[in-house]
């Protein structure tokens, strides 16, 4: 076989170079991850950017409700603070950042919005799932009512916790399967399972389901969250694209 010239390769390279180049910059910084640096930059670049440009559009498994399982596993989520139970009577999720209306919504706030329902896996990186039915308002609707701006590229929330907090890129925001989830199994959403509000996000591995959600922050850039990596699990190692 006759290999390619100089020549070829030459223009090749240049060609490629130059549609790089004509590429918007947009475009092609939408396939990194936050989280695109250190040993893993590779790895964690190639599944998102993968994801980005194939499935996005997906959905996460549901299941028939014979298949809930009986006995759910709560992951031990450490200490809360000594008030909890005084704080959850009174809880509230403040949305601000890129929005046209701050927020500060109320459990009833949330439980007056559309509620959706979806029986999912919540999977852990460690290896055990379990299936549950989880109700909620889709945070697409919450992003709704506080007017995201066009600029908006991803949803930072934290919870209670301080060490946990994570983000989402505005397309998994507004995937109609992430939910602000209030409820479990038919009733309110238990404490060791994150209530009373905690983020859903079943087309991702379960630290991204964070539990005891207080805040939401609608940003353009994740730079200036923590060390800048999306979260608190990528600063643990975990890749902040957790897609199952
Ligand atoms: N606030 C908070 N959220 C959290 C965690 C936690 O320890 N604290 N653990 C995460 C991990 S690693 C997993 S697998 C799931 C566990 O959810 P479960 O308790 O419903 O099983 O919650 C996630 N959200
Ligand atoms: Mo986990």
């Amino acid at each position: 076989m006759k290999l390619p010239s100089r020549r070829a390769w030459l223009g090749g390279s240049a060609g490629l170079a130059g549609l790089v180049a004509l590429a918007r910059w947009d475009a092609l910084r939408g396939l990194l991850p936050p989280d695109a640096v250190g040993p893993y930059a590779l790895g964690n670049s190639l599944s998102y950017a993968a994801y980005r440009l194939l499935a996005r559009h997906g959905n996460a498994r549901e299941f028939p409700r014979r298949q809930i399982s009986p006995q759910p596993f709560a992951n031990p989520a450490g200490q809360l603070p000594a008030d909890f139970q005084a704080s959850v009577s009174n809880w509230r999720l403040m949305v601000d950042g890129l929005v046209k209306r701050p927020l500060s919504l109320s459990l009833a706030d949330l439980r007056a919005m559309p509620a959706s329902s979806q029986i999912t896996a919540l999977q852990c990186e460690e290896g055990w799932s379990y299936i549950a039915e989880w109700t909620g308002v889709p945070l697409a609707r919450v992003l709704e009512a506080a007017g995201a701006q066009p600029q908006a590229r991803y949803v930072v929330y934290r919870s209670l916790q301080p060490d946990w907090w994570d983000s989402l890129d505005i397309d998994e925001a507004r995937h109609g399967q992430t939910l602000l989830a209030y409820g479990m199994n038919q009733g309110d959403l238990p404490v060791p399972f994150g209530g009373p509000l905690r983020m859903r996000v079943p087309r991702q591995l379960g630290y991204k389901s964070v539990k005891y959600l207080v805040g939401l922050t609608v940003t353009d850039n994740l730079q200036r969250f923590g060390r800048g990596l999306g979260g608190s699990s990528p600063e643990y190692g975990y890749s902040w694209y957790a897609g199952i």
